[in-house]
């Protein structure tokens, strides 16, 4: 994390006075559990020793103007007219700025983001920066919005930006503890910290390819979103479960015969076929929060669900592999967890393939992508004493950057 003194000297530098508040909000890596949290099943995420460090003060004239170290552009955003911001990264304080409109309404801030969080998809740098905002800019206004209801609102306001973000990342940001892992589940929704057991260190490694949350990446994420609603709703009528609203694979997920069920499934359909098949409205399939997804495209329904549920198992058993302390166990199932994004999720690249292949043979317990995929970054869980060589392997393979991270503590006033 960028050291708060530097980042409260910018702030002063840029706006005359030294700021009310300075907010560190850590990027997550998420160690198993990839994809499921939009189906309502589990992850088990950390937050990480990198992130945002937030500096805000109030100013009374309704105008939030954000400076950055890192972003093009300031933004400059009057809390009457929030909605037509241009650059993408506005957009995210717009969202912000819409999830907070009751607090503090008349107010304006000034405020100053400083990051050593690599920008290029993984790392959650985009939860990183709503909630570190969120909570810098309600503590400035005295009505810190904290907790859960710093996460729900956090993601809230990315599902303005038009992700389906199933609510992972701004948890753990917002939740998670020093030298732990977050168990997070969603239906219903709670969470438990789960200690990281002596002799299990991280390294995380970029595969060289931007996974930004723009135009075609985010197509792909959302073609998954609505491949599993389409394998949850024809599992609940072969099942017999009654699904309410959307359809979520986390509904028949407990469901012995789910797993078996799934093979059944078709290869591919339409979120129009698939609706006139079970009599319902097609908006359940398709309604994204911002985004509009075609109802006659075809997507891929049995490998999706067969990789969410059994990545679901997997969150499961690598939790208590962890309480076990079977560290080779939990880098086993990191490394399933890799095949099954790679072969039926399709979400790995040979980028990514290459350089968690790579951490493996240099003595890696496991290593897998992480994040939405498509690129970005890859961790691995492995021996102290294999770090060094678990960098040097993965820089060699995609050229870095390749670092060590720590369990963290999640958002704090610093
Ligand atoms: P990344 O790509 O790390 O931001 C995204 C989603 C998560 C989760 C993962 C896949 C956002 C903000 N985050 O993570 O909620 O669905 O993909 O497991 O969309």
């Amino acid at each position: 994390m960028i050291d708060a003194s530097l980042v409260r000297d910018a702030f002063a530098a840029r706006f005359g006075a030294a700021p009310d508040v300075l907010v560190g909000a850590p990027g997550r890596v998420n160690l198993i559990g990839e994809h499921t949290d939009y189906s309502g099943l589990p992850v088990l995420p950390i937050a990480i020793d990198r992130g945002m460090t937030v500096a805000a003060s109030a100013t009374e004239d309704a105008i939030v103007t954000v400076a950055s170290r890192q972003f093009r552009k300031e933004a400059r955003i009057s809390r009457r007219a929030v909605g037509r911001e241009s650059e993408p990264w506005h957009r995210y304080v717009a969202g912000i700025l819409e999830e907070l409109e009751n607090v503090a309404p008349r107010r304006g801030a000034s405020v100053f983001i400083d990051s050593d969080l690599p920008a290029s998809g993984g790392l959650s740098s985009s939860s990183a920066l709503s909630v570190g905002l969120m909570s810098a800019l309600s503590s400035a206004w005295g009505d810190a919005v904290a907790g859960e209801a710093l996460a729900s609102a956090a993601a809230a306001a990315e599902r303005r930006v038009g992700v389906e973000t199933g609510g992972m990342d701004q948890m753990a940001i917002a939740l998670a503890q020093a030298n732990h892992a977050l168990r997070i589940d969603f239906l219903p929704p709670a969470y438990r910290l789960v200690p990281i057991p002596d002799g299990l260190s991280f390294v995380v490694a970029a595969s060289g390819e931007e996974a930004t949350k723009g135009g075609a990446a985010r197509e792909a994420y959302n073609e998954r979103v609505v491949g599993t609603r389409i394998a949850a709703l024809m599992l609940a009528d072969t099942l017999g479960v009654d699904l309410d609203g959307v359809p979520l694979l986390g509904a028949v997920a407990d469901i012995d015969a789910a797993s078996v069920m799934v093979e059944e499934l078709p290869g591919a359909m339409a979120p129009r076929a698939a609706a006139n098949a079970s009599e319902t409205n097609v908006d359940r399939i398709v309604s994204l929060s911002a985004a509009h997804f075609d109802s006659s495209k075809k997507v891929p329904v049995k490998a999706y669900a067969r990789h969410v549920l059994s990545e679901a198992e997997r969150v499961n058993a690598a939790e208590a592999a962890l309480v076990a302390g079977d560290l080779k166990g939990f880098g086993r199932l990191m490394n399933e967890s890799h095949d099954s994004l790679r072969q039926d999720y399709k979400c790995s690249t040979p980028a990514l393939d290459k350089v968690a292949a790579a951490m493996r043979k240099a003595g890696a317990f496991g290593a897998r992508l992480t994040g939405a995929g498509f690129g970005g970054y890859a961790v691995a869980a492995c021996p102290p004493e294999a770090v060094e060589r678990v960098i040097e392997a993965a820089t060699a393979a995609t050229g870095g950057p390749a670092f060590e991270v720590q369990a963290s503590d999640g958002v704090r006033l610093l």
